[in-house]
């Protein structure tokens, strides 16, 4: 085997590990939102900090977006089962509010669904 075809297959080997570390290895942190909280969610580095938040039922769910992170998708974060979007400029403040929701687990993403969020209702 030539050194570039080495090179070439420890290559692929990583990518494969960062791959599989990105979707399964990086653990969730899961936030629970006191009484009326806003809860800060940082957008960088490709993931939304916290990225697993429960919240109560029944309570207007408060959100604080703050971006940091330039790429183009990430500019809107979706809540694709409410129907709502919204965009988030660079290094502001952007609060959103959620209407009082039931029970359910709400996915919010970016535009292309590589950033990944959840609100679980309980
Ligand atoms: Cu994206």
């Amino acid at each position: 085997m030539s050194y570039d075809l080495i090179l070439a297959n420890l290559t692929a080997i990583l990518l494969i590990m960062f791959v599989l570390w990105w979707f399964f290895g990086s653990k969730p942190k899961a936030k629970t939102a006191a009484q009326d909280e806003v809860i800060k969610i940082t957008v960088k580095d490709g993931i939304y900090d916290p990225a697993n938040i429960v919240v109560q039922q029944g309570k207007p769910i408060r959100l604080q977006f703050i971006r940091h992170d330039p790429t183009p998708c990430a500019e809107t974060v979706v809540f694709a089962a409410l129907d709502l979007t919204y965009s988030l400029p660079l290094h502001q403040t952007i609060d959103i509010t959620l209407p009082p929701q039931s029970p359910k687990a709400i996915e919010f993403t970016c535009q292309m669904g590589m950033y990944r969020g959840s609100i679980t209702v309980v």
